[in-house]
């Protein structure tokens, strides 16, 4: 599951996604970026520690997110041109970077630094994109009408007229995602890729004496600009200090811990801006262990036991039989697999059962 990082030029996007994947991309020159990076990133994982710890693992791995940091449009400054759209297509979110810190070392492509803006004008693209895509699709669907028996054009018109009636709502300012749409509308959109209807983490990115600011405050100011249609309960808002950041993921524990101390930083905010984009993945943990190895594995919240199985190995999931399932807080209670056993919180669930955060799994299968 994939998160698109976007936003203006020198917004700190590439410094972000070093922060978040522990890495060292290059940043170049001021918009210097002209392809995408990929990178993973993790989370420390307290109920991982302790289920390593237990079952005496040899190895323990973490589950893993993916960024994309998203290079700018150079000729113009759009963020979101269409060769950026189209390579957003398996983004599962966004993360917008928006700079609110001030450094005449690196000049802001507006001439001047405000945050809000900038989301604005990012919160605009993104609709703008939808609207364009909308408006490409109709015309393809009205292309092609000719062509169809009377039994499939009725459904075409059916979803020209929908698809019109979705992008009055984008001009209105909506982004899908907070759109109520009716059967016949969300079946019109059901296999178009729209950036709207993605979840968005916004990264503000505050200067040294902003860190530790009241993610609370930023969002009451965005709803106050932008208003609740733009800054829906969805958007997520995530002050954090890039350079800092950046460097502090880049020591060894105790170094970042000796200047975390020295520089009064007492959040975490990369591990809170990983955590929104979990939240607005409706991404949950379960977990998998043996003597061998202790790992954690993301799933989508709601998913099926076999579906789970499928996160680990898609043989599992084809030939998935049982699971056998202790609930996180029962094995930290119990402390072992043999204990669980005997206190009877050891479960044997079937297919239809709905994996639930900080589940232990063992998957049964036979391929
Ligand atoms: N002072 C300060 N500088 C920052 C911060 N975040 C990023 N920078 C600097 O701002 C410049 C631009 O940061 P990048 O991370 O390259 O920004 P970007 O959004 O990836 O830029 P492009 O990919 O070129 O569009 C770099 O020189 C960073 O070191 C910050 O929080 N504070
Ligand atoms: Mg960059």
């Amino acid at each position: 599951m994939s998160t698109a990082i976007i936003g203006l030029a020198a917004a700190g996007k590439t410094t972000i996604f070093n922060a978040l994947t522990r890495g060292a991309v290059d940043k170049g020159q001021y918009g210097g970026a002209k392809s995408v990076n990929i990178g993973v990133g993790a989370k420390p994982d307290v109920r991982l520690d302790f289920i390593d710890k237990a079952f005496n693992a040899r190895r323990k791995v973490r589950a893993e997110m993916t960024f994309w940091d998203m290079p700018v449009g150079h000729s113009t400054g759009a963020v979101l041109t269409r060769e950026t759209v189209n390579s957003l297509q398996k983004a599962k979110a966004l993360l917008a970077v928006v700079r609110k810190f001030e450094d005449p070392a690196t000049p802001h492509p507006e001439g001047s630094i405000g945050w809000l803006r900038d989301l604005e004008k990012l919160m605009f693209e993104i609709l703008f994109a939808d609207i364009e895509l909308l408006d490409r699709r109709v015309e393809r669907i009205q292309t092609s009408m000719k062509a169809l028996k009377s039994s499939e054009r009725a459904q075409a018109i059916a979803n020209v007229e929908a698809l019109k009636e979705v992008q009055q709502i984008l001009e209105e300012g909506t982004p899908i995602r907070s759109m109520a749409l009716d059967e016949v509308q969300s079946r019109a959109l059901a296999d178009i890729f729209v950036l709207s209807a993605l979840p968005i983490v916004v990264a503000v990115n505050v200067s040294e004496d902003e860190i530790g600011i009241d993610a609370e405050i930023l969002r009451s100011e965005a709803i106050d600009n932008l208003g609740e249609t733009t800054i829906d309960p969805q958007t997520l808002l995530v002050p954090i200090c890039a350079s800092i950041e950046e460097e502090l993921r880049g020591m060894d524990e105790n170094e970042a811990a000796e200047l975390r101390a020295e520089l009064g930083i007492e959040r975490d905010d990369s591990e809170l801006l990983m955590d929104a984009c979990l939240r607005c993945l409706k991404t949950q943990t379960f977990y998998t262990a043996s003597d061998r190895e202790a790992r954690a594995w993301h799933f989508p919240a709601g998913a099926f036991a076999p579906q789970g199985a499928g996160v680990v190995h898609s043989d599992m999931e084809r030939g998935f039989i049982r699971a056998e399932v202790v609930a996180y807080d029962d094995f930290v209670r119990c402390g072992s697999m043999q204990e669980a056993r005997k206190q009877g919180v050891l479960r044997q669930e079937g297919k239809n059962y709905v994996l639930a955060d900080g589940d232990l799994m063992n998957f049964l299968f036979s391929v």
